[in-house]
């Protein structure tokens, strides 16, 4: 069988939280067959955003999405399952809910490319590091 077991980061962004949709979008990553590693509800500080996001400062939308992912609760979790990063990210569709197909939870829930529901790391190097970022405290499992 083939064996490309990977962890990702993945998180439910401020709007989702306060729309009550934390449920439904954990029973979508239960539905893949990922096994969760960790999660917590958090709030994340202004430092931790900007090293998050540190690949868009300077970007004309830096400013907006540092404020936007600190506004509110996040739910941050850590999933793990073979082509995990992937699966992950075509499970959350593209950037912009717009182009997001239906079927996608950004598809599904989303409207705004700034409040866009989630976030996925984007390759396991990224894994790595967003999740040494949100959970440097390790997993239980
Ligand atoms: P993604 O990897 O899908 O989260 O997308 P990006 O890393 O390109 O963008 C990170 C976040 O920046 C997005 F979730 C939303 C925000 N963003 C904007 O607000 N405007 C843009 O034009 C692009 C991204």
């Amino acid at each position: 069988m083939e064996n490309n077991k990977q962890k990702t980061f993945v998180a439910i962004k401020p709007d989702a939280t306060s729309r009550k949709l934390i449920g439904q979008i954990i029973t979508r990553f239960e539905n893949l067959g990922f096994n969760l590693l960790g999660l917590k509800l958090m709030r994340v500080s202004r430092e931790l955003a900007e090293k998050h996001y540190g690949e868009h400062k300077g970007k004309p939308f830096f400013e907006d999405l540092v404020a936007f992912i600190t506004s509110g609760p996040i739910v941050a979790m850590a999933w793990e399952g073979q082509n995990a990063v992937e699966i992950t990210r075509k499970t959350l569709g593209a950037t912009d809910p717009a182009k997001a197909n239906a079927g996608t939870i950004r598809g599904d829930f989303g409207t705004s490319i700034a409040e866009n529901i989630m976030h996925a790391s984007d390759s396991p190097d990224s894994a790595e590091r967003e999740l040494n970022l949100f959970f440097p405290e390790g997993f239980i499992v």
